[in-house]
């Protein structure tokens, strides 16, 4: 039985958890000041050593990213902290802020001493401006404690922090984007290679990183990578917030090694709501194909779930009981890539506007038997056609859901509209 690990959610429950008084109360800034008693390159090592993997999505090895940055060249590299949370169901990284901004602010002070930058910066989501408020007291606090700013801790190393409020679209998620956007232009995925390693940030050697891969540092440096790597799965090391969220008793937080079932996790949240059936979840996020209850028993690591046909993504379950219409729901789903796809490629822009078109009509009950093919075919023209993993990502949802639930969709056709709403009205008949 696999329990829960409480390291970035320890003290969340604590009234004030997220001042500097109740961080340092935790252990807080103490990895940071041995981290000056290290080299940078053993930094580097550590996080290779603890095998920690991205936690924005893609699951990249974060030791080795740090590694790709070029010898310095005397000119200015740095830290970019991915904070643009926006996948539908992906809420992990602002609770975090919200709870404990200051895990954030330590891991980037290690990182970028780490990689030899002096200027960090955290791009926020720009609707969250609870989040940016707290993100800003807190950086506020770390300079006048002395976390950051010049020579600090008498290591002689500075470093600015600068927390940067972006505009409201999904895409500037995508790394590219978001670093155009940090530059002041419109946010749309550049060509990679040159990856942001390389040239990002004003075309300097960039880091870019996921907000729980950067507060995860700090604990990984106080412990020891060993201590990391003894958590989770072969290939999936440590822990990582699990977010549970839809028709579940308890929804919320779960910090678990990654390899926790989510019939384990249903566990400790208390159940499906009312007693009800699981019907269909998402393992990572909108992005990743739909899992049924067939799935209940796979491990949460990366390469189980992608064994099964979906991807970790961001740990976001979105579960959905029998009283769900999945073809609404993707319905839904198709409506936001509609709407957040930039636009800048042609599969994209056109091939989730059709998706979005023909999905509203057979929810609606009016499409034909062909529209179930004929939007296999618009996703076949998007998947590994379109410029960024936006366009694979709408593609997920609508070919998952037919691949388990496509009796579901010839109802709509046979009942001439929705079976839920049918169902629900002869509940008052
Ligand atoms: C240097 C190389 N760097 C790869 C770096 C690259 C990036 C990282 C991963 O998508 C996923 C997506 C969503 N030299 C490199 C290299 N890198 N090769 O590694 O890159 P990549 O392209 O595999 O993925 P990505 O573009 O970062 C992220 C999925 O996450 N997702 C969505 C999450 C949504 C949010 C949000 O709400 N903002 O994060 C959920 O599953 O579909 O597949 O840093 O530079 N040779
Ligand atoms: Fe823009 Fe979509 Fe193309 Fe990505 S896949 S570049 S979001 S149009």
């Amino acid at each position: 039985m696999t329990t829960l690990t409480p390291i970035l959610s320890k003290f969340w429950d604590h009234p004030q958890s997220w001042t500097l008084e109740t961080y340092e109360a935790n252990d807080g800034y103490k990895a940071l000041k041995k981290a000056f008693g290290m080299e940078p390159s053993a930094l580097v090592g550590m996080a290779k050593d603890s095998g920690l993997r991205g936690r924005g999505g893609a699951g990249f090895p974060t030791g080795m990213k740090w590694s790709f940055l070029p010898p310095p060249d005397g000119g200015p590299r740095y830290l970019v902290v991915n904070a643009d949370e926006s996948e539908p169901g992906t809420c992990k990284d602002i609770p975090l802020m919200m709870a404990a901004p200051h895990f954030l602010i330590e891991g980037v002070a290690i990182t970028s001493f780490a990689i030899g930058c002096h200027h960090a910066f955290i791009y926020l989501r720009g609707e969250v401006v609870h989040v940016y408020r707290r993100l800003m007291r807190a950086v506020e606090e770390a300079y006048a404690a002395g976390h950051l700013g010049k020579n600090i801790h008498g290591s002689g190393f500075d470093l600015d922090v600068t927390v940067h409020a972006g505009a409201g679209a999904y895409i500037c998620g995508e790394e590219t984007a978001l670093l155009d956007s940090l530059e002041g232009r419109r946010g749309q995925p550049r060509s990679k290679p040159p990856f942001p390693a390389v040239a990002g940030l004003y075309a300097r050697p960039t880091v870019v990183n996921n907000v729980e891969s950067i507060a995860s540092v700090p604990p990984i440096l106080l412990h020891g990578a060993d201590w990391f790597a003894g958590m989770g799965a072969e290939g999936s090391k440590g822990f990582g917030i699990f977010s549970l969220s839809g028709h579940v008793t308890r929804p919320g937080q779960y910090e678990a090694p990654l390899g926790i079932t989510l019939r384990e996790l249903l566990d400790m949240a208390g159940g499906m709501r009312d007693g009800k059936q699981l019907k269909f979840w998402t393992p990572g996020g909108s992005s990743t194909p739909l899992f049924t209850a067939e799935h209940l028993d796979i491990p949460l690591d990366f390469d189980s779930v992608a064994k099964a046909g979906s991807m970790l993504g961001t740990r976001a379950l979105q579960i959905f009981d029998e009283t769900t219409c999945v073809v609404r729901a993707v319905d839904r789903w198709t409506d936001f890539y509609k709407h957040e796809s930039c636009g800048k490629c042609t599969p994209c822009r056109e091939g989730t506007w059709w998706l979005k078109q023909i999905t509203g009509r057979l929810e609606h009950g009016q499409g034909t038997e062909e529209d179930l093919e004929k939007r296999l075919d618009i996703c076949d023209n998007i998947l590994g056609r379109s410029f960024c993993a936006l366009g694979d990502g709408a593609t997920s949802p609508v070919t998952s859901s037919i691949q388990y639930f496509r009796d579901e969709y010839l109802d709509h056709l046979r009942h001439g509209g929705c079976p839920f709403d049918r169902d629900a009205s002869s509940l008052f008949a």
